[in-house]
């Protein structure tokens, strides 16, 4: 069984029989140095190299999950609950950052849609937003005016209920077989493999289920720039670079070109069939 550390070192612990899924891509994987010290968590920092250096002092146990909202089972969870409740599978996903590189990665988590069924969600229930840990103790980005970052925290992201219904989407706990090491958001972070990277948030403590759309972070930042859906689209650009190509991190390559909805159109397109893109972005 697990040893489920009280500390905060979560990477290195293996999982046991995890499923394979037929969701995964086939692809070859980005090396796992390049997963774990390449990151976007603006808490520890907007230098893609900081968090891997300074997220070990994030401490990720104990550590809750509090589901509220529009649903009739409303449930404070701990993770080893979470962790113990769910089929684990490894899903090996393209992952699309909005500042145009990419990655594959070997995500190790559990479908979102039957983790949010379990709360019998309301009628009234919309869309969810989920919120990041605060504490500015342990995250040196959530103190005001270091590393130049002014976002309001707690980080904050929200999907629409059919997105977060959908069979591709997952609350990931591990990568590479083990748990998720801190710098990619352990111990539980979002994957919408068909969104831009900022959707995918890290080191979740809330969820909620609501009836009006949630204002995400990057969102309130720089509404101009960043939408609510940011389904990965190479013909809708960033107002500031070209969103039709993309860096593959670690390789030798030149660019390749991005794919609608990060190739995974054919899955997920019809939840978006009617919506004008270029607005909806
Ligand atoms: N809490 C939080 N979640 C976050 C971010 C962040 O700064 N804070 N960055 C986002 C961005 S922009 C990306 S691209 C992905 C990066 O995930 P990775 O470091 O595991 O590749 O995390 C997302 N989740
Ligand atoms: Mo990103």
């Amino acid at each position: 069984m697990l040893a489920l550390s009280t500390q905060s070192a979560d990477a290195a612990v293996k999982f046991e029989n995890i499923a394979k899924s037929s969701l995964s891509t086939n692809e070859e994987q980005t090396d796992y140095d390049d997963v774990t010290t390449y990151n976007n968590f603006y808490e520890f920092g907007t230098d893609k190299r900081s968090p891997a250096k300074l997220a070990h002092r994030m401490t990720t146990r104990p550590w809750t999950v509090e589901v509220s909202g529009e649903c009739e089972k409303p449930k404070t969870w701990n993770i080893e609950d979470i962790l113990t409740g769910f089929q684990l599978e490894e899903r090996i996903y393209r992952h699309r950052c909005v500042e145009a590189w990419s990655m594959v990665i070997p995500w190790v988590g559990f479908s979102l849609g039957d983790f949010l069924k379990v709360h019998q969600p309301t009628s009234k229930a919309k869309y969810i937003e989920m919120r990041t840990l605060y504490r500015p103790e342990e995250m040196e980005g959530q103190k005001s005016g270091l590393f130049g970052s002014s976002l309001n925290w707690p980080y904050r992201e929200g999907l629409r209920i059919d997105e977060a219904m959908h069979p591709l989407a997952i609350f990931a706990v591990g990568l590479y077989g083990e748990h998720m090491p801190n710098q990619n958001g352990a111990p539980i972070r979002l994957v919408v493999p068909w969104k831009y990277g900022f959707k995918g948030i890290k080191s979740i403590v809330s969820v909620q289920f609501m009836e009006e759309q949630p204002l995400n972070t990057w969102q309130e930042q720089a509404s101009r720039e960043y939408g609510f859906y940011a389904n990965v689209n190479p013909y809708v650009d960033h107002p500031r670079w070209s969103q039709a190509s993309e860096r593959r991190v670690g390789t030798l390559f030149g660019r390749e070109p991005t794919l609608m909805f990060n190739g995974y159109e054919e899955q997920v397109a019809s939840l978006y069939s009617g919506m004008d893109l270029t607005v909806h972005f």
